[in-house]
């Protein structure tokens, strides 16, 4: 496959680390003259950008978390004027104020490049058809796509999330050699094509799957490989930094190489915000290097993953994100326990008759925590004697609990009753928040 931008992509490490230096100092000294919220917070700290004099000095520059973007919302920490705004995007979230990001013309460019470097990667060139499946709107990964797609010369269908039956008749008729969405919404799609008897070796023309915006596990991957006959390639980014496009696997599928002339990543302990050893697993905090609409500091992105500088053999020396292991907070507790969906994702997968459809409901009753995880049996499984049933709850508890640490509930629920999401799948559901 080729390398979309070899010059970058193949850079020896230390000179790519020479052009992280030069644009950090660059960034700081520009954000610093731009954006009043970092130059009070340098004066505070007594910190000049010239004090940035190695990439180990970016220490030395605060964090900034989701808050500050809400608390300055919503264009307070703007580096250009709003002449020179040509995009906004924002995020929802779940509480209060969403977040709002905004682009000038170069940073859209930059997007564009960083897209085009991943999409490549993951097996698209200018003869491909794609089905961007992504939401089109507020969200960035609609957008974030389409342009970085367009900048390689294949052909979009910017189809947008939602209604199904459309998808999967665009699909038919129109012959897409890619597909982009969550990886959630493309299982909900897989499941319709195999309801519709359509085979997607004869009947489609699919190569390849670029999904992201969601925590996924290997067992998805293989299930969407198999399901599709693709292969199915990690993205991820989020949308302070820039939306999709921080970094995106190559077809080994071993990381997802980070573009990091455009992005510096740090990984630290999220408990005291040091550096944690060189491959250990941690939080991910990333700086922007070059935008110029909205440059952040070392953003505290909560996700939890490790760093991997070693060379890939797809000949590109950038280092890796690897898989994102959850967030800091989707960590549930649970009667003093710790755990994470995809600890039991992870578990549910491996078993067979299963399919990757759950849900995990929290809850406190009589003061005590409980935790319950929905799963759907297949069609199969289900139409089986009863006591088939009962033994496989029994063997899904039981490897819950090796696993976990403690003993959960176990729903068996029939197939198609877990709600299907069209973008991010909500896998939670915590009753004692509410
Ligand atoms: O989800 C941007 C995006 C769009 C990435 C399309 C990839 C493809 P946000 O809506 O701001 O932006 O959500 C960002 O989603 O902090 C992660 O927790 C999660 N996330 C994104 N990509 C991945 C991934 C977009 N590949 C938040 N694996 C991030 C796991 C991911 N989690």
């Amino acid at each position: 496959m080729p390398i979309w931008n070899p010059q970058i992509e193949t850079l020896p490490r230390k000179e790519l680390k020479e052009l992280q230096l030069r644009k950090l100092k660059k960034t700081v000294q520009y954000t610093y003259e731009n954006v009043k919220f970092y130059r009070d917070k340098l004066d505070a700290m007594k910190i000049k950008p010239d004090d940035i004099k190695t990439l180990e000095d970016i220490r030395r520059l605060p964090y900034t978390v989701k808050d500050d973007l809400r608390e300055n919302f919503p264009y307070q920490l703007f580096a250009t004027p709003m002449k020179d705004v040509v995009r906004i995007h924002a995020s929802s979230g779940t509480t209060g104020k969403p977040t709002v990001v905004g682009y000038s013309r170069g940073d859209l460019e930059m997007w564009a490049e960083a897209i085009a470097r991943l999409a490549s990667a993951g097996g698209v060139t200018a003869d491909d058809i794609a089905q961007i499946s992504f939401g089109y709107g507020l969200f960035t990964g609609g957008f974030g796509l389409h342009y970085g797609l367009e900048r390689i010369g294949a052909a979009i269908i910017p189809v947008s999330s939602g209604n199904t039956e459309r998808q999967i008749k665009i699909m038919q008729d129109f012959s897409p050699t890619v597909l982009i969405c969550t990886p959630s919404y493309a299982l909900h799609i897989l499941d319709y094509i195999k309801e519709m008897g359509i085979s997607p070796e004869k009947d489609l023309k699919l190569k390849y799957g670029l999904f992201g915006a969601e925590p996924w596990s290997e067992s998805i991957r293989a299930e969407l490989e198999r399901g599709f006959n693709f292969e199915a390639t990690d993205n991820y980014g989020l949308s302070e930094i820039i939306g999709p496009g921080v970094s995106g696997e190559c077809l080994e599928k071993n990381g997802m190489h980070i573009n990091e002339d455009f992005f510096f990543v740090e990984v630290i302990d999220p408990e005291t915000g040091e550096w944690v050893k060189e491959g250990e697993t941690g939080e991910l905090v990333i700086t922007p290097l070059g935008k110029e609409t909205l440059p952040l500091f070392r953003y505290r992105t909560r996700d939890l993953s490790h760093i991997d500088e070693s060379p890939c053999a797809c000949g590109r020396t950038t280092a890796r994100i690897m898989k994102i292991r959850g967030r800091t907070d989707d960590m549930l507790i649970v009667r003093g326990v710790n755990i994470f969906p995809s600890q039991i994702e992870e578990v549910l997968l491996k078993i067979e008759g299963v399919a990757p459809h759950y849900q995990i409901v929290v809850d406190r009753k009589n003061n005590i925590d409980t935790l319950e995880v929905w799963v759907e049996a297949n069609e199969i499984v289900f139409s089986d004697e009863m006591k088939k049933l009962v033994a496989l709850e029994k063997l899904i508890i039981d490897r819950l609990y090796v696993q976990l640490g403690i003993k959960v509930e176990v729903k068996l629920v029939e197939p198609k009753t877990i709600e299907r999401s069209q973008g991010k799948a909500k896998r939670v559901i915590d009753k004692r928040k509410i």
